[in-house]
């Protein structure tokens, strides 16, 4: 079937009881058995729910993969992908990932005895410096918070299938429509559904998609072992917006690119990072790379750019009354946010200063709105520079 079909049918057909066009919120934690491990394929809600599972059958469509896992939220998506591992394998991590992903290895799963090293993935050479013979996973985000570095998959598959090691993208600022990671070779896709997925800043959610049947073994064991698990009502909420993610992901497209042009154009902005930008150093990578599903190359919806100091990014921010101040992305409102001190500070100075994410760095999500009305807020905001 055709992407836009997918969207809206995949995993999800009339009720069989009452002819309901739309998959009920089955609001339940348990299931009636006929007899002794006699049942209609459901017998606990951690264990499996049929609002849950049509959510998971989409998004597999969605990615082009088999098999998903549905989470509480992106962390727990992470981390029940991180209990593959064992104490004493070792991760290599995208150096530039969102916060909250750099703190869960480094201070959550660094005291179980993984190790890990976080390094810039868009350079093969910083792979081979760091691989031992104990590296079993390969974490990429790609392109990165808030810095929009990209690393090349294919060329990353090859590598991490040459030396046995699964292949892990976080997925969540592209969205399936505009990157499917499964089709370039990884192992192993995950969102944070809370973002463009679901795209009404209304849920907190986490997928895992993948295309192997041992993987998805595990993780569906894991998924009930861990329980990590999101609400019927959740599930729910995010398979009624996957419907117009196409829809969604095309229009905020378009904005974004006319506002990084505006962006770049203004002589205020130190510098602008949006892979759509004829002078963004991978370009080419993003045009190969980032496709939506009929072939043409979209490069999202977040752009980050830097003003000469935090003093100056505040200002910038107070003056700003349609983009929302809030962390988060992906929803139809755009938003904007200060990564150092807001989704980034959990990252410590040092290692900010050495990714290069500067204390004047400002970012945006941008969403549906006529395109006129979010540049001109940029501009009342610009006016305080
Ligand atoms: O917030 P949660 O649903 O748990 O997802 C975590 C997460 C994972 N991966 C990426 C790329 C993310 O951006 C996030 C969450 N990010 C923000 C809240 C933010 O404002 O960047």
């Amino acid at each position: 079937m055709g992407y836009q079909t997918d969207a809206v049918h995949a995993g999800q057909h009339p009720e069989e009881s009452t002819g309901a066009v739309i998959t009920p919120i089955f609001q339940t934690a348990t299931y009636a058995q006929e007899a002794p491990a006699v049942h209609k394929g459901y017998e606990y809600g951690r264990t499996g729910n049929p609002t849950r599972l049509a959510l998971e059958q989409n998004l597999a469509a969605l990615e082009r993969g088999k098999f998903a896992y549905a989470f509480g939220s992106g962390m727990a998506a992470t981390a029940t992908v991180s209990q593959l591992l064992r104490g004493g394998d070792h991760v290599i991590c995208t150096a530039n990932v969102y916060g909250g992903t750099a703190r869960y290895f480094r201070q959550v799963m660094a005291q179980f005895g993984l190790q890990i090293d976080l390094v810039d993935t868009s350079q093969i050479a910083n792979l081979e410096r760091v691989w031992r013979k104990e590296t079993k996973m390969l974490f990429v985000e790609t392109p990165t918070n808030p810095l929009l570095i990209l690393s090349d998959l294919r060329a990353l598959a090859a590598f991490c299938h040459d030396r046995q090691a699964l292949l892990v993208v976080d997925n969540t600022f592209m969205s399936p429509y505009f990157q499917r990671p499964l089709e370039l070779g990884a192992d192993i896709v995950l969102h944070s559904t809370t973002k463009f997925i679901n795209g009404h800043s209304d849920v907190v959610g986490g997928i895992v998609i993948t295309n192997r049947p041992e993987i998805a073994e595990r993780l569906a064991f894991l998924q009930n072992a861990v329980g990590a698990v999101p609400s019927p009502f959740d599930c729910w909420l995010i398979l009624r917006a996957t419907k117009t993610l196409p829809l969604r992901m095309r229009q905020i497209n378009a904005n974004a690119m006319t506002i990084a042009e505006f962006l770049q154009s203004d002589r205020r902005i130190q510098k602008v990072y949006y892979p759509g930008l004829k002078n963004h150093p991978q370009r080419e990578l993003a045009l190969r790379q980032q496709l939506d599903p009929y072939g043409q190359p979209g490069f999202g919806g977040m752009i980050s750019f830097d003003l000469p100091d935090f003093e100056t990014a505040k200002r910038f921010l107070t003056g700003i009354k349609l983009f929302t101040l809030a962390e988060s992305l992906g929803g139809v409102e755009s938003l904007i946010c200060h990564p150092t001190s807001m989704t980034h500070a959990s990252v410590p100075a040092e290692e900010r200063r050495r990714i290069g994410l500067s204390d004047g760095l400002v970012r945006l999500a941008v969403g549906i709105e006529d395109v006129e009305d979010l540049i001109a807020d940029l501009e009342h905001g610009l006016e305080r520079v």
